[in-house]
């Protein structure tokens, strides 16, 4: 929250009408006239995450309208900011953008809790936001929405370039997976009496591990990076274990293919009873979505002028809150190149000058669609 606060005197000091709204969003409004275009990104991360993903596109979004607003040519034109709160779903995913989007329905909310058991409810009367307004975009104050970010992988690296333009962000869901055995002692209890909570987790997870690539396209992935056994003894049977599935791809078809896989795995695991599985929707899905082609080309004309044929088009593996707000405003995103393609891990990191290039170009192109039009 003093970061927060931090930028929306940053805000301010641009000229900005600064407020933070009551999930946490940080949000800059341009006093000028005509339609604004929104410029910003997230500022949490996840747990030993990196310092770029999200706070990068903050503060380019900080620096653009500090730019714009010191150059006479461009100092009329409406740059609204914005810092999302909670994009990394520690309560639910894209929670700001959600917010903000109309799409944070009361049954995200209910129950919504962190992985230390903080509720949502109490993290933000914590966090001293309880009386503060929730805020929605007005769809008609805005021309559109820019996000800049980190690629978080290795293509413009490998190619050679040093700016991507994203064509669309990955869809995303998630299932959770309990497995209810029973707890016993792990030197008398006979293998074929037992219910090992913890073998049903492996099996499962050694299934979707085979089965899933017969349904999987290119870019489809999947990923099982939580999980807990209890009581997590090596003298004990473990009789509860839980699960975290997230699986990702562009299109829908591939995702529902492999919901469909590992509904019949669980069925056919139950069939044989012994340890009992429930799997319920472990997050609020993420349709994937197309970036706008109005917005696009401003990105697109920019980076050639900046660095001519040293830039592309590419789809987003990691989804963002562009993803979310592209269902009330045209939206658009811009990358630069992470340093062997490493993200949410300490090492993240990219290379100053496309750093300082990544918001040049996002200036470049915040100013063009405001005086030429979004749809130029
Ligand atoms: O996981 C993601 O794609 C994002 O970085 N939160
Ligand atoms: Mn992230
Ligand atoms: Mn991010």
């Amino acid at each position: 929250m003093e970061a927060r606060r931090w930028l929306k005197s940053q805000y301010e000091g641009v000229g900005l009408e600064a407020s933070i709204d009551g999930v946490g969003n940080v949000l800059g409004r341009s006093k000028n006239p005509g339609k604004a275009l929104l410029v910003g990104s997230h500022s949490d991360t996840q747990p030993t995450g990196g310092w770029l993903d999200g706070a990068l596109g903050v503060i380019y979004a900080l620096e653009v309208a500090r730019a714009l607003a010191s150059d006479k040519a461009t100092a009329g034109l409406p740059v609204d900011v914005v810092s999302f709160q909670d994009e990394e779903s520690r309560f639910v995913g894209c929670l700001g953008s959600r917010s903000l989007t109309g799409a944070l329905t009361p049954d995200m909310e209910e129950g919504a809790m962190d992985k230390d058991g903080i509720s949502m409810a109490d993290a933000i009367k914590q966090a001293g936001l309880a009386g503060a307004a929730r805020v929605k975009l007005s769809r008609d104050r805005y021309a559109g929405f820019v996000e800049a970010h980190i690629e978080q992988g290795p293509t413009l690296e490998d190619t050679g370039n040093r700016i991507g333009v994203v064509t669309g962000i990955v869809g995303l869901r998630g299932i959770r997976f309990v497995f209810k055995g029973q707890q016993n002692h792990a030197g008398t209890t006979m293998m074929k009496t037992r219910r090992d909570a913890s073998t049903a987790l492996y099996e499962l997870a050694h299934r979707i591990n085979t089965e899933f690539p017969t349904a999987a396209a290119e870019r489809t992935v999947w990923t099982m990076g939580r999980l807990k056994v209890e009581p997590n003894a090596t003298s004990i049977v473990p009789g509860y274990a839980d699960l975290d599935l997230q699986f990702r791809d562009a299109s829908d078809a591939p995702l529902d293919a492999l919901e469909k896989i590992a509904g019949r795995i669980v069925t056919e695991m139950n069939a044989r009873g012994g340890v009992k599985i429930e799997a319920t929707p472990a997050r609020a899905p993420i349709p994937p979505t197309l970036m706008d082609e109005g917005l696009r080309k401003h990105l697109e004309a920019a980076a050639e002028k900046h660095v001519p044929g040293k830039w592309m088009r590419l789809p987003s593996g990691a989804f963002h809150d562009a993803g979310i707000i592209s269902s009330t405003l045209p939206s658009a995103m811009l990358f630069i190149p992470s340093i062997g393609g490493i993200s949410h891990d300490f090492a993240e990191n990219s290379r100053d000058d496309d750093i300082v290039l990544g918001c040049q170009v996002l200036a470049d192109a915040v100013a063009s669609a405001l005086t030429e039009g979004v749809r130029a």
